[in-house]
């Protein structure tokens, strides 16, 4: 039995990395796929029949082309290149690893079916060594499903139109962008490497226990061992292993504080493990960056270091023009500039998991993030939903567990836990997260009221979402503070856990201006924003209430519908990044909450 392992492919002495990312031909397949038929489905065999475009990896497809019928096509298509490999590589096992394609994905090697993946956002991995040419040419075609389902993480159907048109619909509220939309990266190792590795960090006082468990695979090992290196790479702790678990004493430990919390937020320090064979020669070497920070709650708050937290930040989505939710540098290094100068410390990854280079960013400057699954707007419950669901939570987690950045889990978003069958559902979910990772607290995103849902009393943290003012009430901004507060006492009251507003907010159209405020116009959310404010600062006075997270940090585009004005405005930040006058406010509030204005 192989581990779980999913690290991330990393350069180093033992192993070499080459990157699939660039153009890549791409057609639509002409078909209609269920779940099911997916399972024997082979497009190789249209081969030759269809139009071939250039498409860029990593990148949605969707917005790329100019053609509805690629922006909106339901069903699969085909990715298709050619790459060829160094001499070098010819005695190493070689791995191709995605980091994700949404939906669903069937990669072939040189037509020899090599690895399938559902469920998008997370990263999948294989050994490919076998069907590889080294004096020639290789081929990989990928094809991608985006068909969403009554059982797929997230939930969808499909619709037949008067037109005969099947189109893909979905409750959710952003554009079920499809492709590869994160970098393939082909990697080697010997065949015993280093297949996974947990780390967990407790303090006490001035002094950091790291516990670690490697995962090796192969049998060469003879020896093991592990060190760490502080940022300016020396080396602060080592040892030769006697097991495969073990810990490691750091004395004087620079602790992995959040964003303005501390002068060196987002301290790493970084892990390697060595495996030697018995004539003493290297045979893998894995450097992890990670962070030492302990993480603690109770019934009112929320600790890291032993320091209560109050959460200031955003729900965001990884969207942008063209892109779609293609990974792209630049936007997310300009995000991140934008979180540091708005003075947010946090943010949930609404409503998928992100980039590992996006969670980079998070571990380095100290932003601590709520990882949330691919689960949004659950509304029928089945078992193979709950496989699915369980399983997209296991491989976030796998991928995620040595992330300081993460701080909490989030099982869901907006499920319909009104109904009675959530129940059983909800604690077999939040039980499968407690039992992958005990370390972190778990906590379910609601929609519904506190009276009606039925998740509360298995979570650590209650996050609830409200749009006072807005779905509720529009117009009527004076019902923020009443309601938003009655709302967060019940929650309180009815199970006694810390209590956390994940999303509120109010569309707003850029340069629509109205005096008095009126909704969609930039006074409307400032107005908006600011009586939230004011129930937020007496809701902190009660003692358990432990952050507010606007919704959304940016525009976003979304399915066509007519409550959406060219995708959904509730951002601070325009969709190209540029400050509505919300932002303003909004920086004056969370410099204040650092306590910095
Ligand atoms: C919500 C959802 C989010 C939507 C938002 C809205 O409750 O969680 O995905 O985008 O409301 O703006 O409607």
């Amino acid at each position: 039995v192989g581990g779980s392992g999913i690290l991330y492919p990393r350069s180093s002495i033992t192993r070499d990395t080459q990157t699939l990312d660039g153009f890549w031909e791409f057609s639509l397949c002409n078909c209609t796929v269920s779940g099911e038929e997916w399972n024997d489905y082979d497009c190789l065999k249209d081969d030759g029949d269809e139009d071939v475009e250039l498409m860029p990896v990593p990148s949605s497809y969707n917005d790329v082309s100019v053609n509805a019928t690629v922006r909106d096509h339901v069903g699969v298509v085909k990715y298709r290149r050619s790459f060829v490999l160094p001499a070098s590589w010819s005695n190493k096992t070689v791995w191709l690893r995605f980091g994700s394609v949404c939906y669903a994905a069937k990669v072939y090697i040189n037509r020899q079916l090599t690895v399938t993946h559902e469920i998008g956002h997370l990263p999948f991995v294989a050994d490919i060594t076998q069907f590889l040419k080294f004096d020639e040419e290789n081929e990989i075609v990928v094809l991608v499903n985006n068909t969403l389902t009554v059982s797929t993480v997230p939930q969808g159907s499909k619709v037949l139109l008067p037109s005969g048109r099947i189109k893909q619909d979905y409750t959710f509220d952003f554009f079920n962008y499809a492709g590869i939309d994160r970098s393939v990266i082909l990697y080697t190792t010997e065949t015993t490497y280093i297949d996974d590795l947990t780390l967990t960090t407790t303090i006490s006082g001035t002094t950091a226990v790291v516990a670690y468990d490697v995962y090796i695979e192969g049998n060469d090992i003879s020896t093991l061992t592990v060190s760490i290196r502080d940022r300016e790479g020396h080396v602060v702790a080592s040892e030769e292993c006697d097991s495969f678990t073990g810990t490691l004493i750091l004395q004087n430990v620079t602790l992995w504080w959040p964003y303005l919390m501390d002068p060196t937020p987002g301290y790493l320090y970084t892990f390697r493990v060595e495996v030697f064979n018995a004539a003493d020669q290297l045979l893998d070497r894995y450097d992890l960056p990670f962070g030492v920070r302990e993480l603690s709650w109770d019934n009112s708050t929320f600790k890291i270091n032993s320091k209560p937290i109050y959460f200031r930040g955003f729900g965001r989505h990884e969207d942008s023009d063209i892109r779609g939710k293609g990974l792209d540098l630049p936007l997310i290094i300009r995000d991140h500039n934008l979180i540091r100068w708005i003075g947010a410390n946090s943010y949930r990854t609404s409503h998928y998991p992100y980039a590992e280079e996006i969670m980079d960013l998070a571990d380095q400057l100290g932003i601590m993030i709520i990882d949330e699954c691919p689960a949004v707007n659950t509304e029928y419950f089945n078992q193979e939903l709950l496989e699915n669901h369980k399983r997209s939570l296991t491989e976030m987690i796998n991928r995620d567990k040595n992330r300081p950045s993460v701080v909490m889990w989030s099982a869901a978003n907006e499920p319909r836990t009104q109904y009675n069958e959530s129940e059983a559902y909800y604690k077999e979910v939040v039980a499968h997260v407690k039992a992958l990772d005990a370390s972190r607290p778990v906590t379910v995103v609601n929609s519904v009221n506190a009276t009606t849902d039925h998740s509360g009393q298995f979570l650590d943290i209650l996050s609830f979402n409200k749009y006072n003012a807005w779905y509720e009430n529009p117009g009527d901004l004076d019902v923020i503070v009443p309601d938003l507060i009655n709302e967060a006492e019940a929650w309180h009251q009815r199970h006694n856990k810390p209590v956390l507003l994940t999303e509120y907010g109010a569309d707003t159209l850029e340069g629509l201006h109205f005096l008095p405020s009126y909704i969609w116009s930039e006074e409307y959310q400032n107005d908006l924003l600011s009586r939230h404010f004011e129930a937020f600062d007496q809701l902190r006075r009660e003692g358990w209430f432990i952050g507010e997270m606007i919704w959304n940090f940016a525009d976003f585009k979304t399915a066509q519908t007519y409550t959406r004005v060219g995708g959904n405005k509730k951002g601070i930040f325009t969709r190209q990044r540029q400050p509505k006058s919300s932002a303003h406010l909004l920086r004056r509030r969370y410099w204040a909450l650092a306590g910095l204005l």
